[in-house]
């Protein structure tokens, strides 16, 4: 998805000051996923234009308006005529929602047959001539990332499997019973954003489906780590975020760099899984991010309601995942209500 091509993009120096914590910082604010939906923008412009061009047939072509085709070839602004342009940009900057796109298809080979035991699961990215594609730009140091999460949201996994030279990719995974939800996080050479698919998987069992969590600030591990988050995710807007991590109480001012960041956060939104990766806005070495307690993540959701957080974070040589449920209000200080009711008080996530 968008968001993990942000080596690939630009940064902003604009964001120099950061308002919410004070200090002046040379925090680059990370553009990917403003860029996205304006080439979706300009696609729905042309798409548009196309369709007043057919259905309008001669009369448009004919009109005292210019030729549409000369639109074809300039900026998205001339979305003109029956045009319904007011497509909230909030609603647009979605991943992860389909099996093939652009030309890409995840193609699933293997997966578990049995739950809570472990095994293969495999799979290729099939490229737009429907071969396998074999080259892929690395993104945050590995050239794919796959995260897999049973449809309730629990059970999530960051996994980074191992390419054979013909484009079959495989890891081993332990997954229990249930649908779940396998996203391929990567960019294929020569295209100049990543990409996300997903598709589900069902392994046979006795599945019980887990109640969502209920809204938390603060997350725990099964090590003895808390995680507290800070901010709110408005839609739309690219919201600060802050997680902190403390361990036994202590701040953690020593977190290691996985994956060429201080954290890695995935928010999957409740209902359809719509994928988001989200990134810090520091990075470890620049001189300026300190490595903890506190990571600050910029995040733009494009809706309105419940998400689950998944925060990746690496401290004495382990990977930790510390989740939250957070709901996006459509302004600060309205929240919304989690569906369904959940009210599991208090009662630690399965994960
Ligand atoms: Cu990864």
């Amino acid at each position: 998805m968008s968001t993990t091509s942000l080596e690939r993009t630009e940064r902003s120096t604009a964001r120099s000051v950061d308002p919410s914590d004070g200090q002046a910082m040379g925090r680059p604010s990370w553009r990917s996923r403003l860029d996205r939906p304006a080439v979706r923008l300009l696609g729905f412009a042309l798409a548009l234009v196309l369709a007043v061009a057919v259905g309008g047939g001669v009369a448009a072509v004919a009109g005292p308006t210019p030729a549409p085709a000369a639109a074809l070839t300039s900026a998205p602004a001339p979305v003109q005529g029956p045009a319904e342009p007011s497509a909230p940009a909030a609603g647009i900057d979605v991943s992860g929602l389909a099996v093939t796109q652009d030309g890409y298809t995840l193609d699933v080979l293997a997966t578990p047959g049995r739950a809570d035991s472990p095994a293969e699961l495999t799979f290729r990215v099939l490229g737009p001539t429907g071969a396998p594609v074999t080259a892929f730009t690395p993104t945050h140091d590995k050239p794919l990332h796959l995260i897999v999460v049973r449809r309730d949201q629990s059970g999530f996994q960051h996994l980074h499997p191992v390419m054979d030279p013909d484009g079959t990719w495989r890891t081993t995974t332990t997954l229990a019973a249930g649908d779940h939800r396998v996203f391929a996080d990567f960019a294929p050479d020569g295209r100049s954003e990543a990409l996300t698919l997903g598709r589900d998987i069902a392994v046979a069992g006795t599945y019980r489906p887990a109640p969502l969590p209920p809204p938390s600030t603060t997350a725990t591990t099964p090590d003895g780590y808390t995680v507290t988050l800070t901010g709110a995710l408005v839609p739309g807007t690219e919201s600060p975020l802050t997680l902190s991590v403390s361990r036994d109480g202590a701040p953690v001012t020593d977190l290691q760099p996985y994956l060429a960041a201080y954290g890695h956060l995935v928010a999957l939104r409740t209902g359809d899984l719509a994928y988001l990766h989200v990134h810090p806005t520091g990075t470890p070495g620049d001189g300026r991010t300190p490595a903890g307690p506190a990571i600050p993540f910029l995040a733009e959701v494009p809706s309105a309601g419940p998400y689950r957080l998944y925060l990746d974070f690496a401290h004495q040589g382990v990977v930790r995942t510390a989740e939250f449920t957070v709901v996006a209000a459509t302004s600060p200080g309205t929240p919304v209500s989690a569906p369904g009711g959940d009210d599991e008080s208090g009662a630690p996530h399965g994960h």
